[in-house]
């Protein structure tokens, strides 16, 4: 396999200094010479963790309650092109973030890539203990990490091109082709969206209910097999125990194997074309760092097939 991997070490997108470091943290636990040595893949890396100071604007106002938007969106947009320019290639793209507003890049790049490549639309697998598909309105944080799922689809809407309106049907997704897995913390006007465009979503309710083997049959089987999945894994989806380390914490969430579990079923359709493993944050509960790193490289691993036999 060719993977390309972008190294964004952006926190932006929320307030809490050091989910900006998480790629490196990765990186110096060994998971690159990992995937070339145990899991045989050649890959692309320029390198560098790459911090976009230079995209900083001079000032950077809230703007329809967002905050830090004009930078939130430079760097997407650059991300979007990074991950583009390896998905253009056939490469299986691997994103360490940063916070999730980095998947307006992500998601928009893969989408434009399959359509060119392929004429095709993605699908994309949220993991997650939150939604993110706050419009800049239904947000009470007006922190984009919150946002990134409305942009793409294009429940947001903006014609500003430094506000996110770089965005054009080619980057989004439609919420037919999203799924949701290990919500349990969705805000009110959150729901209500959820609701009205009967986006398909597996809360933790129902990984109780069904078990995590029977979520993966339902969620892939609405997918469809044969289509392209970009997976944009939040490590805040696996419960706290194992993943401590992480800006908004929720109890109750997914057990270590079940995360790893659902990476394993999306490496086995055979039809990954992309991964982000964002929000680790090694500076809070620094005693749970290393496990925290631990969990996100176990899932990036297991997503690029390492326990299938
Ligand atoms: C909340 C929290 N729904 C917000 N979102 C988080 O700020 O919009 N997303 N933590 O990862
Ligand atoms: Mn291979
Ligand atoms: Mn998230
Ligand atoms: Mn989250």
């Amino acid at each position: 396999h060719d993977v390309g991997v972008v190294a964004v070490g952006f926190s932006g997108g929320q307030p809490k200094p050091g989910v900006d470091a998480a790629p490196m943290a990765l990186i110096e636990a060994g998971l690159i010479k990992e995937l070339e040595n145990d899991l045989d893949m050649k890959v692309a890396f320029d390198g560098q963790v790459h911090n976009y100071a230079e995209l900083l604007p001079a000032e950077d106002p809230e703007y329809r309650g967002m905050k830090r938007p004009k930078f939130v969106s430079a760097v997407t947009k650059t991300v979007s092109d990074q991950v583009y320019n390896y998905a253009k290639d056939g490469k299986l793209v691997l994103t360490l973030g940063g916070d999730h507003s980095i998947a307006m890049g992500t998601i928009s790049g893969t989408a434009k890539a399959v359509r060119e490549r392929l004429g095709r639309e993605i699908a994309v697998i949220w993991v997650d203990a939150h939604a993110d598909i706050n419009t800049p309105e239904t947000s009470d944080s007006g922190n984009i990490h919150g946002m990134p799922v409305s942009f793409l689809t294009g429940l947001a809407k903006e014609d500003r091109e430094d506000c996110f309106g770089w965005l054009k049907p080619e980057h989004m997704l439609s919420t037919k082709k999203l799924v949701y897995i290990g919500l349990r913390d969705i805000d009110r006007g959150e729901k209500k969206i959820l609701r009205d465009h009967g986006i398909k979503a597996f809360s933790m309710h129902d990984v109780d209910r069904h078990g995590i083997g029977k979520v993966m049959d339902m969620a892939l089987g609405w997918i469809g097999s044969d289509t392209p999945i970009h997976l944009s894994f939040d490590i805040d989806a696996l419960d706290p125990m194992w993943a401590p380390s992480t800006g908004t914490a929720v109890r109750g969430g997914l057990t270590l194997r079940e995360g790893d579990f659902i990476a394993e079923c999306v490496a086995e359709t055979g039809s990954l074309i992309a991964l982000d493993l964002v929000e680790v944050n090694p500076s809070l509960d620094e005693v749970g760092a290393s496990d925290t790193i631990r969990a996100g490289n176990s899932i990036i691993r297991c997503a690029l097939g390492d326990t299938l036999l």
